[in-house]
């Protein structure tokens, strides 16, 4: 009897169940039917143009990114990050009124050579540093020429000071190039510390036409050779002998930097010069000269002693170069010489 009754009640609640499932998929349908689920359904769909749009700074960079990734193209130097995390800069990878206010009070060093013929290159160098390079911030242009009476001094802004200095011509054009280093070595360590906070090194056949500002400071900072931004490190001109001090191995190396602009914390720019002027003499004790000069034996550094700051070539173009489309703005640009006629 007992079991009977508990047959019953489960058969009875099985159906009440049923019915129960049977009317809530009647609802839904009623529901759906009055357009109460989905009320939504006639409201206005994303303008997907407008976010493209808005997100164009941003597909700018995945751009190069995925330029950089193709199979025939593995080069690095389109990314915005070195694979040690530093950042590589480009236009609108950073923010410059974040970055204007932080530095307010940084004090900037500009180190230049002028000796013999180049000298006619230092008064465009200079005046278009007044327009172009760290406006707003202090600046001291170190300039050492061998010829300091034909200085032209540039209208210069508040803030802004000239040094000049006396420095010995070299015969060899390779070795006013190398001089530099020992210069570096002397001014970063008894003069600099007390004067300035961050050194940025420079070449004088040169020209500023665009905005270069605070966002290139940092520790250690080296500009990527704007012949060799797609190219693979095989094909970089590092020093491959291994009897130079500026020697790098093959499979070595992560960029091709162009020694006519980089810079960083004066402490930081000392140890760098002195490693490189002691390579040089090194070298020379050998007789033998580094392929590129100081150049390779700061890209030696640069290999051991990464940079915590990578600059595109945005910062030292060349005309002469393909590919300028893949680098908006020129900023910092190399004057076509005539050769034969600065020759010394
Ligand atoms: C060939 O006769 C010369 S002269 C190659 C360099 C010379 C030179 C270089 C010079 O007579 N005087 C001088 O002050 N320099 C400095 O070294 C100057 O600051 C110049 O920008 C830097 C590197 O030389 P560069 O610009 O000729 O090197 P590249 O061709 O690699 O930019
Ligand atoms: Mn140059």
């Amino acid at each position: 009897m007992l079991e009977n009754w508990r047959y019953m009640l489960i058969f009875r609640s099985s159906v009440f169940g049923i019915l129960v499932i049977f009317m809530l998929l009647m609802m839904g349908f009623w529901v759906q039917k009055e357009n109460v689920v989905f009320p939504y359904k006639n409201e206005q769909t994303i303008d997907w143009s407008k976010t493209v749009a808005e997100k164009s700074k941003e597909l700018e960079q995945c751009e190069k990114k995925l330029l950089s990734n193709t199979a025939e193209n593995k080069s690095m130097g389109l990314n915005t990050l070195t694979p040690w995390l530093a950042p590589i800069v480009w236009d609108g990878t950073y923010d410059l009124s974040i970055l204007d206010k932080q530095h307010s009070g940084t004090r900037i060093g500009l180190f230049v050579f002028a000796v013999k013929k180049y000298i006619r290159f230092l008064q465009l160098f200079l005046e278009s540093a007044e327009r172009y390079f760290m406006v707003g911030h202090k600046v001291t242009y170190y300039v050492f020429t061998d010829k300091v009476d034909e200085v032209v001094k540039p209208k210069m802004a508040d803030g802004r000071i000239l040094q000049l200095h006396n420095v010995v011509a070299d015969q060899r054009w390779q070795d006013v190039s190398m001089r530099r280093m020992e210069i570096l070595t002397v001014y970063t360590k008894e003069y600099m510390p007390s004067e300035i906070d961050y050194l940025v090194c420079a070449d004088v056949d040169m020209v500023f036409t665009d905005h270069v500002g605070v966002e290139i400071l940092g520790d250690l900072v080296a500009t990527i050779h704007p012949g060799y931004f797609l190219s693979e490190p095989e094909s970089f001109t590092y020093e491959r002998r291994p009897i130079s001090a500026a020697y790098i191995p093959d499979g070595e190396g992560d960029f091709y930097y162009m020694a006519a602009f980089y810079g960083g914390k004066v402490d930081e720019i000392y140890k760098l010069s002195v490693a490189c002027q002691n390579g040089i003499i090194e070298d020379k004790k050998k007789n033998i000269e580094a392929v590129w000069q100081e150049e390779s034996h700061l890209n030696r550094y640069l290999v051991y002693n990464k940079p915590t700051k990578v600059l595109s070539p945005e910062y030292l173009w060349d005309t002469n170069v393909p590919y300028g489309d893949l680098v908006k703005k020129k900023r910092f640009v190399i004057l076509n010489k005539n050769n034969q006629e600065i020759r010394n």
